[in-house]
């Protein structure tokens, strides 16, 4: 069985980051280690939350794993919550990393137009050349290439292919391998991925789509996906194709409950229609 680390903070409730990539990885039949960075009651789109952080257990956990001689085939990063957290994240990379693991970075820190609370734009840049110039594989939304990058953000409608490919660019600029933009909507009604091999030049795209509802850890449920599908033997296309289509899935799901919660999206319900997927 392939094992990934994943390494970001446990929101206890609120449906993100590692509650969210511990079930899906593990659904998925591939094993999940966790690296937490920090303890939160709730994640930060809640009003109120408490916040502990786990930064000085990077490295002791991480010279541990070494002498166990525990090995990963991925390792998987979310939100990070700070510059200390980065630097150590990219040691990480470089005393876990192999020529045969896959470096998977999620920049998550923003969302349409906007840094999530208590994030910089300087964050922002650091974690482009920190931690992303590392990856084989990162898939920001649009908002945090932008802020990665100190370019102009631009919101859906008013941006064209052009646009996409520009940041697709100066993503693989920053060191990635394989760049992936999230929630690109270049027509009304769809939303999907955009894609860039920094090493062929090749561009590549999968459409859904777009839901009008917005959620908060939805991009973990997709790069939780995505990682998994990749563990699984699918290429990058089908794996980013699956994780678009089971995230679309969670949300209708979601907002066809009228109770539902506002914070995050009813994966578990979909499990079998992702495990349908997976094993296609
Ligand atoms: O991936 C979203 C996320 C993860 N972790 C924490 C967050 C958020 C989004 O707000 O606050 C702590």
């Amino acid at each position: 069985m392939k094992r990934i680390v994943s390494i970001q903070d446990i929101s206890c409730v609120g449906k993100c980051s590692l509650t969210v990539a511990l079930p899906i990885i593990s659904a998925m039949g591939v094993e999940c280690g966790i690296l937490p960075t920090a303890v939160l009651s709730v994640h930060t789109a809640f009003d109120s939350f408490t916040f502990d952080d786990l930064t000085d257990q990077i490295e002791p956990i991480s010279a541990n794993w070494k002498e166990n001689g525990v090995k990963f085939d991925a390792i998987y990063t979310g939100y990070l919550g700070s510059f200390k957290q980065l630097e150590l994240v990219s040691q990480f990379f470089d005393d876990h990393g192999t020529d045969d693991n896959l470096i998977f970075v999620d920049p998550a820190m923003a969302d349409n137009g906007q840094l999530y609370k208590g994030f910089t734009p300087e964050f922002a840049r650091a974690m482009g050349a920190v931690v992303c110039s590392k990856a084989d594989v990162i898939d920001p939304n649009i908002t945090e290439a932008s802020f990665m990058l100190g370019k102009e953000y631009k919101a859906d409608g008013n941006y064209d292919e052009a646009y996409v490919k520009d940041l697709l660019q100066g993503l693989v600029g920053l060191g990635a391998k394989k760049a992936v933009l999230t929630g690109v909507s270049l027509k009304p009604g769809t939303c999907g991925v955009y894609g860039l091999d920094g090493e062929t030049g090749e561009y590549f795209s999968y459409f859904n789509e777009l839901i009008d509802a917005r959620f908060h850890g939805t991009g973990d449920v997709f790069s939780s996906t995505a990682v998994g599908a990749l563990m699984r033997g699918k290429s990058l296309q089908d794996s980013l194709a699956i994780a678009a289509d089971y995230t679309v899935e969670s949300i209708k799901e979601t907002v066809s409950h009228e109770d539902h919660n506002w914070y995050g999206v009813d994966f578990e319900a979909k499990f079998p229609y992702l495990l349908d997927r997976i094993n296609a």
